[in-house]
């Protein structure tokens, strides 16, 4: 360790033995403080001037009070944002290929098997029935996405690739190529076009509970598919799971693919899980890879260790 490099202290609700192997490789030079290695709980953390962050203990900021920055493990920040004594520091969110790839995968994933009928599919191979059915393509499906930040810029380009048609919708108006969007005015006419809506939403105070009854009665109804699909990776305090449930009892949902829950891990006696058409994945469609979190904490400590603003900074006031 060379005396100019400023600390660093981990402190990640992650698999323990990835954030080891990956601290092995990481940060060389600088002294790192991991808090979920057992050998250095006791370790002073008022030294530290950089904490990487996911699910912290509430202790963290009380201890740590010399931050200069702070990196959240995830894309996300609302877990963040709560955290007891979060200083006011510059707050840096992860934004990297990893993940952004991996979200996709999930996106076109979900769209896919809900074009392709795959639940039916599954159903009827467990019955041994063969039987096929109607098969519409992807450009006579409208794919909604909400949020076109990193993750749903991403998404729209490869639903596009796909074939689907694809619009989008964010608080402030975007101009994507061979895409329509629509600003935070233009709610109910983008939903009025939608077939199948991506949820990729932060969670803040705007978009906490959106996903209602309401929202979903105003997609688009009579598509090739007879009625809409939800698909949500954003979070889950954005969704209201009983207006879920009502709604693809009812009809006015086709299907669902949910990866974010308002709490998680799901409750087991959810109907979530056993409701036909209904795909639930445990907040996995885009894990952090916690290699690539340390390379890119890193490239942004050296930015502002040479003078340079971080990136990827989060707005406090948005909320994301
Ligand atoms: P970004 O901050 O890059 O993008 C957020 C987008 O949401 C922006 O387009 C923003 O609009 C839009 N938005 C925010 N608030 C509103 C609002 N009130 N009305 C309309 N649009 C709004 O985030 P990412 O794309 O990187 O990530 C999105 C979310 O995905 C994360 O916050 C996290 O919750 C979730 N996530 C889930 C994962 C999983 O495994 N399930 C993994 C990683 C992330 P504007 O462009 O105008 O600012
Ligand atoms: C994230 C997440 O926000 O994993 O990165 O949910």
């Amino acid at each position: 360790m060379t005396a100019s490099a400023a600390p660093v202290v981990v402190d990640l609700k992650f698999n323990p033995d990835d954030v080891k192997a990956a601290l092995s490789r990481a940060f060389p030079g600088r002294d790192v403080i991991n808090r979920a290695d057992p050998d250095q709980t006791g370790r002073d953390l008022a030294q530290a001037r950089y904490a990487v962050v996911w699910k912290s203990q509430p202790d963290l900021f009380a201890r740590a009070p010399n931050l200069q920055a702070v990196f959240s493990g995830g894309a996300g920040v609302d877990h963040v944002l709560t955290l007891p004594g979060l200083p006011d520091v510059p707050l840096v969110r992860f934004v990297d290929p990893t993940l952004t790839t991996r979200m996709s995968e999930w996106v076109v994933l979900q769209c896919l098997l809900h074009l392709r009928q795959h639940a039916r599919y599954a159903a009827q191979a467990q019955r041994g029935e063969w039987a096929e059915l109607p098969q519409p393509e992807a450009r006579e499906i409208t794919v909604g996405v909400m949020g076109l930040g990193v993750l749903g810029q991403d998404a729209v380009r490869k639903l596009k690739i796909m074939g689907f048609t694809v619009v989008g919708w964010s608080r402030r108006q975007k101009t994507i190529d061979g895409v329509e969007t629509y600003d935070e005015n233009g709610l109910d006419a983008f939903l009025a076009r939608t077939d199948m809506l991506v949820g990729l939403l932060p969670l803040t105070a705007e978009t906490r509970g959106l996903y209602d009854a309401a929202l979903f009665a105003k997609l688009r109804r009579g598509g090739p598919l007879g009625a809409p699909v939800f698909i949500n990776a954003g979070r889950g305090g954005s969704q209201v799971e009983a207006d879920i449930v009502a709604s693809l009892r009812s009809g006015v949902l086709h299907g669902a693919s949910l990866d974010v829950f308002s709490t998680e891990p799901l409750e087991a006696d959810s109907p979530l899980w056993t409701l036909p058409n209904t795909i639930v994945t445990p907040h996995a469609a885009a894990a952090s890879d916690v290699n690539a979190l340390f390379r890119h904490v890193e490239a942004q400590i050296k930015r502002h260790e040479a003078g340079l603003p971080f990136e990827h900074l989060v707005d406090r006031t948005a909320g994301y």
